[in-house]
């Protein structure tokens, strides 16, 4: 066999490997993440939950409260809107997304996770149990069973997120470039920041194209020969007008959980090109300003 041919053999089989043992992990991870459910978990946590939440009812957290997440995870950006907006003081966690090891002393493996009262203290997962947990304690329960506010929170949740992860992964730079965030992490080690974006990115782009795009095109939110950003767009435009419209936010003078979980969906993919495009391209910006603003976050 000549050198080329060895070179080019040797280069396939590595690929091969690497790519088995991406899929390996991959497969792996699905089924840590499907060990306990969110319900089981937070249903085990009951009792150990019962002094934080009433602390939280009395308005008198501790400072010690951790959100656990991924800078980019659209469901962490919802608990994050939340606290914020209702200005329960929290200390967040960059979790490193290949090996997870801040999750290690939780035995549910998804994000966003809260935990209260330091290190020994109770957990509660999830976003919507953990909003839907904390709603009443602020005496917002209304809101939890308002058709409008489930209309829209649906939405974020079904859709938007689907959009979202579709359109950042929509080629594997694009999916490289949305890991760019992890560079700010001083905490997460350099190798595992190349690792994560030689393998997290192949994986989210084939994650996008095989799972996240025949759903949407099962849901009817998505035809063949669709442009993805054009449909994005339409999505987010109308939000704007029929949740939105003539109002300064979806709750009226003052948003409400359905605004919250949009704004927070969105905010998993501020700083990419998508989420500017989406600025530039679409009527959501005033809203955006007004939510901006109503979180502190400008
Ligand atoms: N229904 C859950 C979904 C949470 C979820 O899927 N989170 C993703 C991150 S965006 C996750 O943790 N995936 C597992 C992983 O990274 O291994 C929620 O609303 O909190």
């Amino acid at each position: 066999m000549s050198r080329f041919r060895r070179l080019a053999a040797g280069t396939a089989a590595a690929a091969v490997v690497g790519g088995g043992g991406a899929y390996a992990m991959y497969r792996q991870r699905l089924k840590h993440n499907k060990a306990v459910s969110a319900e089981d978990f937070n249903s085990s946590q009951k009792e150990r939950l019962a002094p934080a939440l009433a602390r939280v009812a009395k308005k008198q957290p501790q400072s010690l409260e951790m959100t656990f997440r991924y800078t980019t995870c659209p469901y962490c950006g919802k608990v994050k809107a939340f606290l914020d907006y209702y200005r329960i003081p929290h200390e967040t966690i960059e979790v490193e997304p290949m090996f997870k090891s801040q999750l290690a002393p939780s035995e549910y493996k998804k994000l966003p996770q809260l935990r209260f009262g330091g290190a020994d203290g109770a957990w509660l997962v999830d976003s919507d149990g953990i909003v839907d947990t904390l709603a009443p304690l602020l005496g917002i329960e209304r809101q939890l069973k308002d058709p409008e506010v489930q209309r829209w929170r649906g939405w974020a949740r079904e859709s938007l997120v689907r959009h979202v992860t579709l359109n950042i992964n929509r080629t594997l730079l694009s999916a490289w470039e949305g890991y760019r965030y992890i560079d700010a992490f001083d905490t997460i080690p350099l190798a595992n920041k190349i690792f994560l974006k030689v393998v997290g990115a192949p994986i989210m782009y084939m994650v996008a194209a095989k799972k996240t795009y025949p759903t949407l095109v099962k849901a009817g939110e998505l035809k063949d020969g669709d442009d993805w950003r054009t449909v994005f767009h339409q999505q987010v435009n109308q939000f704007t007008e029929e949740a939105v419209g003539q109002k300064q936010f979806h709750g009226g003078k003052q948003p409400d959980l359905a605004d919250l979980d949009v704004y927070g969906v969105l905010q998993s993919i501020r700083g990419h090109d998508v989420y500017q495009d989406m600025l530039q391209s679409t009527r959501i910006g005033p809203w955006m300003a007004r939510m901006d603003r109503a979180l502190g976050a400008e």
